[in-house]
């Protein structure tokens, strides 16, 4: 049977084809670690129809023998440009697509100078796209990096007090998070109590959580390299008359574009379930970003729920549903849950309870 990364080799191979290009040149990260298996911070793939090779410096050699089997590996000297460049003429490569989102105006330059290729292609988004349905291994990741961010939100419950610092929450989550397995966390950890919770990114400040406070938490794992993230608003104390009730429309916003989140319609489509809610209810300037994103190696990747959410969904497409209502002055809430999309019945991955939560 093939591995899952011959699997998406393949899989590119027949996009070269497509594309007329004879080979490819893989430079970002989370591309080379998708179809190599290669998780250093240093590596550029070149893969053709019949071969692949991956070059790296002296320092990951061991490593990438042993994490990508499938490839060929080169270790470069002085100059990466001379190393592909054998490569380019060994195997006759006219036409080499290159990943024109990641890379620099400089290393641009001197791809066009240096190689010795007729002709350099965009990628256009290629390998990107190819990572937006997730197969079994990188479920299996995802789950586990789901997982610990769960089991972080039930831990913290115990630790959220009036007087403890935002910062303090923070750390006490990541500390938790690195503890369970993860490598780190998703993205800086955001905690914002009171006033601070109308902040839809207010990464966590040294403002003391009152009573009375909404605190909204967001924040997840990196678990080999698979992302997660999810977002609750809990209340310290009983929550305000307003803040309580759009509590509860933030949450019917989320469950029903959860349940909408349907193979066949655009992210456009289920965002709007969600914000023609919450318009509905009076608080349509109140929402004022997208419901959702792809998470997988990247945190935020393709495909958005969001206004300008093009992409059609399919099966095995991980993607977060996070509708949120912010009011200056006054705080804010929102939840956040990942799901993976399922022909009618999307999989909800996050475990824990949406239901107001007092401390
Ligand atoms: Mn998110």
């Amino acid at each position: 049977m093939k591995s899952q990364i011959e699997n998406r080799i393949d899989k590119l191979r027949l996009l070269l084809k497509e594309k007329d290009m004879d080979a490819v040149l893989v430079t970002k990260r989370e591309n080379y670690v998708y179809l190599s298996g290669f998780n250093g911070s240093s590596a550029h793939l070149i893969i053709t129809q019949n071969d692949a090779f991956l070059v790296t410096d002296f320092r990951y050699v061991e490593q990438a023998v042993k994490q990508a089997p499938l490839y060929e590996i080169i270790e470069y000297k002085d100059s990466i440009l001379v190393t592909i460049n054998n490569v380019i003429k060994t195997k006759g490569i006219d036409i080499l697509g290159f990943e024109e989102d990641h890379v620099t105006c400089k290393s641009y330059r001197e791809f066009e100078e240096k190689l010795n290729v007729k002709e350099i292609k965009p990628l256009a988004g290629m390998i990107d796209n190819l990572r937006m349905k997730k197969d079994k291994g990188e479920l299996e990741l995802i789950k586990k990096a789901v997982k610990i961010a769960d089991d972080a939100f039930s831990h913290i419950l115990g630790y959220i007090k009036p007087g403890v610092k935002e910062i303090e929450v923070a750390a006490e989550l990541e500390y938790f998070i690195k503890k369970q397995g993860a490598r780190g966390v998703s993205f800086d950890t955001i905690v914002a109590s009171g006033y601070r919770s109308a902040l839809p990114h207010g990464v966590a400040s040294e403002k003391a959580i009152e009573q009375g406070d909404a605190v909204t938490m967001d924040f997840g794992a990196i678990y080999e390299d698979y992302c997660s993230d999810m977002t609750r608003t809990v209340f310290v104390g009983k929550p305000d008359e307003e803040l309580s009730k759009i509590y509860n429309i933030v949450l019917t916003a989320q469950q029903n574009a959860v349940r909408g989140a349907k193979k066949g319609l655009t992210g456009k489509e289920i965002d709007s379930i969600a914000r023609d809610l919450i318009s509905k209810e009076g608080y349509g300037d109140c929402f004022g970003h997208g419901l959702g994103h792809g998470v997988g190696l990247e945190i935020h990747e393709e495909p958005r729920l969001s206004l300008k959410g093009s992409i059609i969904m399919d099966d095995g497409m991980v993607v977060t549903v996070e509708p949120g209502i912010y009011i200056p002055g006054l705080g804010g809430v929102r939840i956040e849950d990942m799901i993976v999309i399922n022909g009618d019945n999307p999989l909800v991955l996050t475990g824990s309870s949406r239901e107001m939560i007092i401390i």
